[in-house]
């Protein structure tokens, strides 16, 4: 067998072993093992993700055990408690959700495994329940939504705006947050109305749902403002608006967040208003903590990567601005 395939086939058996409760248990002295919860592939930024993850891990020559949880949070639990079973060395998972996490996670600290959690945060009276944190501020992300809509307010010299928010996947960290942010930095502006906030789950086709639904409740003329928390959904708005002859970008003003290739091309076609980055590339970060925790190292509690926005002020000409 090629040397290549070793390793991964046997982490495949082993967790396929593990599932159904007849696992060997990994070897001490062996390479370093992760065991990998990845939420689901919903958007194009968490395929982004997954890729990083994986590319991450090959990169330090670190076994990778992958499960896709397909949004299911109970498949994340089961399977923490495999990775667990086969005492991978340290488990990295994205809580689809921040509650509910704390009785496997007490089995994680029972058993001696070391958890990072990537992308997502959970909530928890025990921050002790995982070693490190490493992904974006998103209260930052709303803020930065929050101040672009004000700056474009102020540039079009507006009355008033009516807006409607798509949000992500209810009480994901995200979606808290994004949400958070953006009604910090306008909520005492009177020229600002958040007439309805609906979720479309980070989907592109629960966005193209919500904004349907939204546009029969109030029509065209009744919101002048989409706030929408992830370029996936914000995609499917986009073919709502243009199979209902309304002009993004102009007829209504269009925020998103992401930073995705197709919707960074509506931004350079001005049909998005504004892009806030959400950097999905966290693989490095992740294997350099996993790394820091097998050398002995201390690790932050707490990291974000460095992130900005695209926005229709900038010169959307720069080769920068390119998107994943
Ligand atoms: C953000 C991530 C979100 C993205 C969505 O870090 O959790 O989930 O913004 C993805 O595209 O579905």
């Amino acid at each position: 067998m090629k040397d290549k395939w070793r390793l991964p086939l046997i982490l495949l058996l082993a967790f396929l072993l593990t599932a159904c409760g007849a696992a060997p248990e990994k070897e001490s002295g062996d390479a370093v093992v992760v065991g990998f919860s990845q939420l689901g592939a919903e958007s194009s930024w968490r395929m982004a993700n997954t890729a990083s993850i994986e590319q991450a891990a090959a990169q330090y020559g670190f076994g990778l055990m992958m499960d896709n949880a397909n949004q299911k949070q109970e498949k994340q639990i089961a399977a923490i408690r495999s990775f667990i079973a086969y005492r991978v060395d340290v488990i990295v998972f994205s809580p689809i959700v921040e509650t509910g996490w704390d009785n496997v996670l007490r089995e994680a600290r029972q058993a001696g495994v070391p958890v990072i959690l990537v992308d997502r945060m959970i909530e928890t009276a025990d921050d002790s329940l995982y070693t490190a944190y490493i992904g974006a501020d998103f209260y930052a992300e709303g803020r930065r939504a929050g101040e672009y809509l004000i700056r474009k307010a102020d540039a079009l010299q507006a009355e008033h705006l009516n807006i409607v928010e798509v949000s992500g996947t209810i009480d994901s960290t995200p979606m808290r947050e994004r949400q958070r942010g953006f009604m910090d930095v306008i909520q005492d502006d009177p020229r600002f109305t958040v007439i309805a906030s609906v979720s479309g789950d980070f989907l592109r086709s629960k966005g193209e749902e919500v904004i349907t639904g939204l546009l029969e409740q109030y029509g065209a003329e009744g919101f002048d403002v989409i706030y929408s928390h992830n370029d996936s959904m914000t995609l499917g708005i986009l073919d709502v608006l243009d199979r209902q002859g309304i002009q993004p970008g102009t007829d209504m003003l269009l925020i998103s967040v992401d930073g995705e290739k197709e919707a960074v091309s509506a931004l350079k076609q001005g049909r998005i208003n504004c892009i806030v980055q959400c950097t999905p590339y966290l693989g490095g970060s992740v294997m350099s903590l996993v790394q820091a925790l097998k050398d002995g190292r201390p690790v932050p509690k707490v990291s974000h990567p460095v992130e900005s926005a695209y926005t229709d002020f900038d010169d959307l000409s720069d080769p920068a601005m390119e998107g994943f």
